[in-house]
Formats: structure tokens, C-alpha cells, sequence
């Protein structure tokens, strides 16, 4: 069966990784429609070998798709999700802009793949630090049972699309050069105050919340809970942008319900998990760093210890590609979930 498909934002970060994927896992597209703002229309891109123009993202856009993936900003999926679903799409959205209605699963295909069949029309991609925390930890959660989780995490500036990543380069070769580095765009475009981030790390992503954590520190903390359908599970984070491409890391401290478990144990139940790769053997220094995941699909735990004063308590180093596994990836699996059980 062959499939019209729709990437909305095909020039950004996210849309380009998504364009890669389809082609890569031979996902069965028929047509497929690249769509982005007013200023790319005429625009070309290739995919597959082929030409394709650019055209500007509009209601119309959907007539006769099957799939659109959306990724060009919550604001671009608040105004056209609904007009592509009621033309019959089945909307994948990788925004912020839908994840917590309750009408729209949010989906980790390794963890909820079954909530894909209660949506109407929009599922929900989470947000790229939430998803490859799952990966690692539902697991470990499903063998032992999950008490608490507190996560820091490393984000690479990716994560905030195309024009950050120039930022971080043109900040480094300004550098380079003794000038003055100027940061227009993080920690966020639009915000009253701008930091550089080459030689620096920055405590903040997204805007604040009134309880004093951010948007992205809310989100890991309220996706997690609906992911796992765990409302009451307590989790705490901190999000931080660190001047890496691409690739989030997270430091993650896990408390399980069971007594007894042992580093050993939660090496097993990782070895074995879909999605995960162990690298975990400080002898030989063998642990994840961002660079190496970089352009790889799975997620990479290592730095596995018990904590030292709480038995239940372990400490993870959890490492994705943010653009891969946390957005386009990840999407483009869940396409591959629905067409596997009948739902394309
Ligand atoms: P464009 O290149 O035409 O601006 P990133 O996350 O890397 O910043 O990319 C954002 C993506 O969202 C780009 O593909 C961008 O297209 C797209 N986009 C931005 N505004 C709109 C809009 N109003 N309608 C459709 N796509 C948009
Ligand atoms: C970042 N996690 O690294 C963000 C990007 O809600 O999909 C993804 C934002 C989102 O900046």
C-alpha cells in the first residue's frame, strides 16, 4: 500500500531528519507533499532521488494525505492539525501543542504503542528529552516498579531548531577571532534576555512557569506521568542547553519499588529492552557521549550505580540523538506502528 504523505516544517531541523527517515526505512510513500512557511514556497528538495517544490503549509494542503507529520512549531500545528484531520490525515504531531489533551495519545511506540488506537484524528510525538527517558526507564519500571525520579539534563542546541545551531557556530568562530560574541537567539528565540551559548552552559530552556520550573522541565515532568499512566508518580527536572549539536544526554536518578535490585539487574532488564543499547563498563571507559550517538536511532544508557545511601536508588547516564530517536524517528515509527496494526 502506498501512502500520500505530508512534512510540514520539511526545511527545519526536525522536517529534514524526517524526510531522512522516510526514505531510509523505506516507509511506503506514494506522493508526498513538503510543506513549510510562505517564504520556502518554489522552493526545491530532494527525496528519494526526486525533485520536489516546496509549498506553503494550508488547510488545502491536506486534501487526499494519509500521514502529515508536523513539525514547524506549535503555532503552524494549532492552526492546521484540525483542518488536516478533518480532511481524513492522520496528523503525527511533533509540538508541544496537543500532547496533553486528553483526546490525543502521546506515544512512545517501545512503551504505549497500544494508545495509538484511541486517537481521532492527532497523535501526539512527546518532547525529545521525555521520549529517550522513557526508552531507558519503562523497562527497569515494568521489572521493579518506580517510586521517584529526578532527572538533570545536557540538551544539545538542536532542540531549538536550525537557527540555534548557526548560533553556536557563528558564537564559536567569533571566538576564534577575539570578537565580541553576540547570542541573539537562546536560551529562547524571543525572550527578554540572550546568552551565549559557545563556552557556556545555560540553565534555562523554554520560558518559565509560575512554579519556578520551565516549559521543557514541565514537560519532561508531565509527559512522563502520562506516558506511563503513572499520575502520581513524582518526578523533578532540570533542563539545560549545553553547546553540543546534536544529541541530549541526561543524568537520571531512578528510586524502584522492589528491594534487592542490583546494578546487574537493571543491566539485564536494559539489554534486553527494545530500542536500548547498554554501554556500560567504566573499567574501559566505555560509556555514551552525544557525539557517538549522533545520527543513531536507539538510546544509550550507561553509568548504571546504586546509590550509596538509598538501596533502592540508582543513578543512569542516559544518551539519543535528539532529532532522531527524540523527534523524527520517533515519529516516523509511530506511522510504521499504525500501518503494522491497520490503522493507516
Ligand atoms: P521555513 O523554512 O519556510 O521558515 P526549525 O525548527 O529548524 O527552526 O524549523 C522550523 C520549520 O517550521 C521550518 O521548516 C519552517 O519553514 C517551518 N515554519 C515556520 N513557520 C511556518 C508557517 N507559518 N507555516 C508553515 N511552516 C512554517
Ligand atoms: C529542546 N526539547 O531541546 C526541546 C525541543 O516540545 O518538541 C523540542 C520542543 C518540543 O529545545
Amino acid at each position: 500500500k502506498q501512502l500520500t504523505v505530508a512534512v510540514v516544517g520539511a526545511t527545519g531541523a526536525v522536517g529534514t531528519k524526517m524526510m531522512e527517515q522516510l526514505s531510509k526505512r523505506k516507509f511506503p510513500v506514494g506522493k508526498l507533499k513538503l510543506l513549510a512557511s510562505k517564504r520556502s514556497a518554489g522552493k526545491e528538495l530532494s527525496f528519494n532521488g526526486e525533485t520536489y517544490v516546496l509549498e506553503e503549509a494550508t488547510p488545502e494542503s491536506f486534501e487526499g494525505v494519509d500521514v502529515a507529520l508536523f513539525s514547524a512549531g506549535g503555532s503552524v500545528s494549532t492552526a492546521l492539525a484540525h483542518a488536516a484531520a478533518e480532511r481524513g490525515a492522520v496528523v503525527i504531531d511533533n509540538t508541544s501543542a496537543f500532547r496533553m489533551d486528553p483526546d490525543v495519545p502521546l506515544v512512545v511506540p517501545e512503551v504505549n504503542r497500544a494508545d495509538i488506537k484511541e486517537h481521532k484524528g492527532i497523535i501526539a510525538n512527546p518532547n525529545c528529552s521525555t521520549i529517550q527517558m522513557m526508552v531507558a526507564l519503562e523497562p527497569i519500571r515494568q521489572a521493579y516498579g518506580l517510586n521517584n525520579l529526578i532527572v538533570s539534563t545536557y540538551q544539545a542546541v538542536s532542540g531549538s531548531g536550525v537557527s540555534a545551531i548557526e548560533e553556536l557556530h557563528e558564537q564559536s568562530v567569533q571566538w576564534e577571532k577575539g570578537k565580541d560574541v553576540e547570542a541573539t537567539i537562546l536560551p529562547v528565540k524571543g525572550d527578554k534576555r540572550h546568552f551565549p551559548i559557545a563556552r557556556n552552559v545555560l540553565p534555562q530552556i523554554d520560558v518559565f512557569t509560575d512554579n519556578g520550573f520551565t516549559y521543557e522541565e514541565m514537560k519532561m515532568i508531565n509527559e512522563t506521568k502520562k506516558i506511563m499512566h503513572a499520575p502520581e508518580l513524582p518526578v523533578a527536572a532540570t533542563c539545560v542547553r549545553v553547546p553540543v549539536v546534536a544529541g541530549h544526554s541526561e543524568s537520571i536518578f531512578i528510586e524502584v519499588e522492589q528491594a534487592g535490585v542490583t546494578v546487574a539487574d537493571i543491566q539485564n532488564v536494559l539489554k534486553a529492552a527494545p530500542g536500548v543499547v547498554l554501554q556500560d563498563d567504566p573499567a574501559n571507559q566505555e560509556y555514551p557521549t552525544p557525539l557517538e550517538a549522533e545520527g543513531k536511532g536507539e538510546t544509550f544508557v550507561g553509568r548504571i550505580r546504586k546509590d550509596l545511601n538509598n538501596d533502592k536508588g540508582f543513578h543512569l547516564w542516559v544518551v539519543s540523538d535528539n532529532l532522531l530517536k527524540g523527534a523524527a524517528l520517533n515519529s516516523v515509527q509511530i506511522a510504521e506502528a499504525m500501518l503494522e496494526d491497520g490503522l493507516l
